[in-house]
C-alpha cells in the first residue's frame, strides 16, 4: 500500500485531526496545509491548524487562513500531520510532537526536504525531494479522499507552488509541477489573486528594508558568493516586520557569477537567521546548513545562531 493510501486510510478512521506548520512559515506550508484543512473540514472532520509564529500578511488572502491558531491542547488529537517543516525543531513544538508519537503511533510527516529526524519518529513519512511543493504531496491525498479540488483548495495548493518555485522561476520547477499548476488553473485556482498578493503587496517598511540589504550587498570573489545584512536596528527603523526579511534573499538571488547568497538577518534575543540561496548546479546548500544545525532544500536553506551582527562586520 503506498503512503496516500495509508494517509488516507488513516484520515478516514480518525475525527481529531491536528495539521501543523513551520516556524517563520512560507507559503507552502501555509497553503498547502489549508489545502488539506479546507479538505478535512468538508468530511466534517474536527480539523486544526496549529503554528508557532503569525501568518504573515500576504498570505492572509488565502481562504481559512484567519483559522490558523498559535497553540494547542496535546491531548485532543487522534492524529497530527507535520507538513513542509523539514525537521523536528522547526515544527516549534518538538516536545508535544515526540510525546504524542512515542504515545499514540499516529504522526504523519508530510514533506519535501531531506531526511532528518522528523523521519524517524514519524509514523509514516510521505516525502519525495523531487517535488517543488508539500502541495504536490497533499493533492493526491486530498484526491484519495474523494474530496474535489474546488476553487478555494486549488488556489491553495497554486499558492504553495507558487511561491516554492519562486513565481515558477527557480530550477525545481519540473513538468509535473507546471502539470499540476495547469490542472489547478482549470480547477479555479485564481492565479491573478495570488500573484497580487504574494508579489505586489510591497509595503513602504518592507521595501525601505530592501533598501538597506542592497546597500550593504557585499561579493566575496574568494568563495563568489554574495551576501548582505538586516540588523535588528534596521527593522526597527524601517518599521518593518519580521516577515517583511523574507523577500529579501529571493531578491538579491540569481546574481552573475555568484555560487549563493546568504543573507544574515538579526532577530531579537540575538537570533541571528541565515539563508541561503543559488541557483548553480552542482551546489547543495543542506549540508552547509545541516553542517550549522539548520535544515532546508539544495537550492534554499537556512540556520540560525546566537550573537550579535554589530560585532562581526562594520555596517555602513
Ligand atoms: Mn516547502
Amino acid at each position: 500500500m503506498n503512503e496516500t493510501q495509508r494517509i488516507s486510510d488513516l484520515i478516514n478512521a480518525y475525527s481529531n485531526i491536528l495539521l501543523i506548520i513551520h516556524q517563520f512559515p512560507d507559503g507552502d506550508t501555509i497553503a498547502s496545509s489549508l489545502a488539506l484543512y479546507i479538505a478535512l473540514k468538508k468530511l466534517a472532520k474536527n480539523v486544526t491548524i496549529a503554528c508557532n509564529d503569525s501568518v504573515p500578511e500576504p498570505f492572509l488572502f488565502l481562504p481559512k487562513a484567519r483559522e490558523i491558531k498559535r497553540d494547542f491542547l496535546q491531548g485532543d488529537w487522534d492524529l497530527i500531520i507535520v507538513l513542509d517543516c523539514g525537521d523536528l525543531r522547526r515544527t516549534g513544538y518538538s516536545d508535544r510532537i515526540k510525546a504524542f508519537a512515542g504515545r499514540k503511533k499516529r504522526l504523519i510527516n508530510i514533506d519535501h526536504h531531506p531526511r532528518n529526524d522528523l523521519h524517524k519518529i514519524a509514523n509514516i513519512n510521505f516525502f519525495d525531494e523531487s517535488v517543488a511543493a508539500v502541495a504536490e504531496l497533499v493533492e493526491p491525498i486530498i484526491t484519495m479522499l474523494g474530496v474535489e479540488i474546488e476553487k478555494e483548495i486549488a488556489t491553495c495548493l497554486l499558492t504553495a507552488i507558487y511561491t516554492d518555485t519562486g513565481g515558477f522561476m527557480h530550477s525545481n520547477t519540473t513538468p509535473e509541477t507546471l502539470s499540476l499548476a495547469s490542472k489547478l488553473l482549470s480547477r479555479g485556482a485564481r492565479l491573478k489573486l495570488i500573484i497580487q498578493n504574494i508579489n505586489n503587496a510591497r509595503t513602504l517598511p518592507s521595501l525601505k528594508l530592501w533598501g538597506k540589504a542592497l546597500e550593504r550587498i557585499v561579493y566575496n570573489s574568494k568563495y563568489e558568493i554574495v551576501y548582505s545584512i538586516i540588523t535588528q536596528k534596521d527593522i526597527l527603523e524601517c518599521d518593518a516586520k519580521s516577515s517583511d526579511v523574507a523577500g529579501v534573499v529571493n531578491l538579491i538571488n540569481n546574481i552573475p557569477n555568484a555560487n549563493a547568497v546568504i543573507l544574515f538577518c538579526e532577530y531579537q534575543g540575538n537570533e541571528i537567521r541565515v539563508s541561503l540561496r543559488t541557483e548553480k548546479k552542482g551546489v547543495d546548500l543542506s549540508r552547509l546548513a545541516n553542517f550549522f544545525g539548520g535544515g532546508g532544500h539544495k537550492k534554499a536553506a537556512g540556520f540560525n545562531f546566537q550573537g550579535k551582527i554589530s560585532r562581526l562586520v562594520d555596517l555602513r
